[in-house]
């Protein structure tokens, strides 16, 4: 039977597990990793937490797989949420919610690529996020051809730009670049692996209609919507569907009632390349993950975060 859930307005159980992620205090870190899928999850933890494993883990019926553990003795915990800005509200509210203290979260996810400077195989640290989300009332039936031709109302919204934690980027790019791992002639084309930071990232509410995908079956209005956000975004280079959300609620969070701060940060692993239709092989995502994931595993190590805002008791000790 399941635990009876205590508050409409923000459902924990008896235990305080909250609704969907369904951790509870000292389960979770104040260093957080969040990727989109199990595999990478557990990639992560076999190839940098000590001794291979976690001490604690839990996946909810809602898919969400909680994983801690230690690296080098320091807690962090991995989070598999999926994809696209919902899920990340419900990761980092719940979290948050059941962390005493400061969080440092970083993202690591893929991402794909507008750029030859960022080809397949590249990892970028974005320095800030703008969001890109459907304008639902450009499509509403209601809404005329003459208002849509004008140009008063245009299919996508493009935020202002919403920078990332600066020292967490910059403990990004020192880690992945400190870890460059050397060339291989079977991956990636023979190219030595990169790592870029201070780009701009733009993160879509779909995989396809704001990210500029040309598909048969939907009217999207976007054929030119890569180019808009080109000229409208300096230094866009890479399009996923997490970090802009990541970097609002960390702006958003409210300090005092939290007793910390979030800080965010996003490690982009390129897997597809728009300007070449370059798309990696599941062993190239294999070593890809496995860098990357020591890199930001490391670089949440080096970043401080003073004693009396992290918390004291849980799992790993
Ligand atoms: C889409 O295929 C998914 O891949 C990217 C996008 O942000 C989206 O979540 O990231 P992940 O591989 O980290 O999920």
């Amino acid at each position: 039977m399941k635990d009876v859930l205590l508050d409409a307005n923000f459902p924990r159980d008896a235990q305080g597990r909250t609704y969907h992620v369904g951790t509870k205090a000292g389960q979770v870190a104040n260093r957080i990793i969040t990727v989109g899928d199990h595999v990478r999850a557990r990639r992560v933890v076999e190839s940098s937490f000590d001794g291979g494993q976690a001490l604690f883990e839990f996946e909810s019926q809602r898919n969400f797989l909680t994983l801690t553990g230690t690296v080098r003795g320091v807690p962090i915990t991995v989070v598999a949420i999926g994809m696209g800005f919902s899920l990340v509200d419900f990761f980092v509210r719940e979290c948050a919610a059941v962390v005493s203290g400061d969080l440092v979260i970083v993202r690591l996810g893929s991402c794909g690529s507008l750029s030859s400077d960022a080809p397949i195989g590249s990892v970028v640290v974005p320095r800030a996020s703008v969001g890109v989300t459907r304008n639902y009332d450009y499509f509403h039936p209601s809404t005329t051809a003459e208002e849509r031709a004008s140009g008063s109302i245009e299919p996508y919204t493009i935020t202002k730009p919403l920078d990332c934690d600066g020292e967490v980027h910059d403990a990004l790019v020192r880690s992945l670049q400190a870890t460059l791992p050397p060339a291989d002639p079977a991956l990636f084309g023979g190219a030595p692996p990169r790592a870029l930071g201070n780009i701009t990232n733009a993160s879509a509410d779909s995989f396809y209609s704001s990210q500029g995908r040309q598909t048969s079956l939907f009217v999207d209005a976007n054929a030119n919507l890569a180019a808009v956000l080109q000229e409208r975004v300096p230094q866009l280079q890479t399009f996923e569907m997490e970090t802009f959300l990541l970097n609002h609620l960390a702006a958003a969070v409210d300090e005092g009632a939290k007793g910390g701060r979030i800080r965010t940060g996003a490690a982009q692993m390129v897997f597809a390349n728009r300007t070449t239709q370059q798309f990696i092989t599941p062993h190239e995502v294999d070593v890809l993950e496995r860098w990357a994931g020591r890199a930001v595993c490391e670089a949440l190590v080096a970043i401080d975060i003073a004693p009396e805002r992290l918390q004291k008791e849980g799992v790993w000790n």
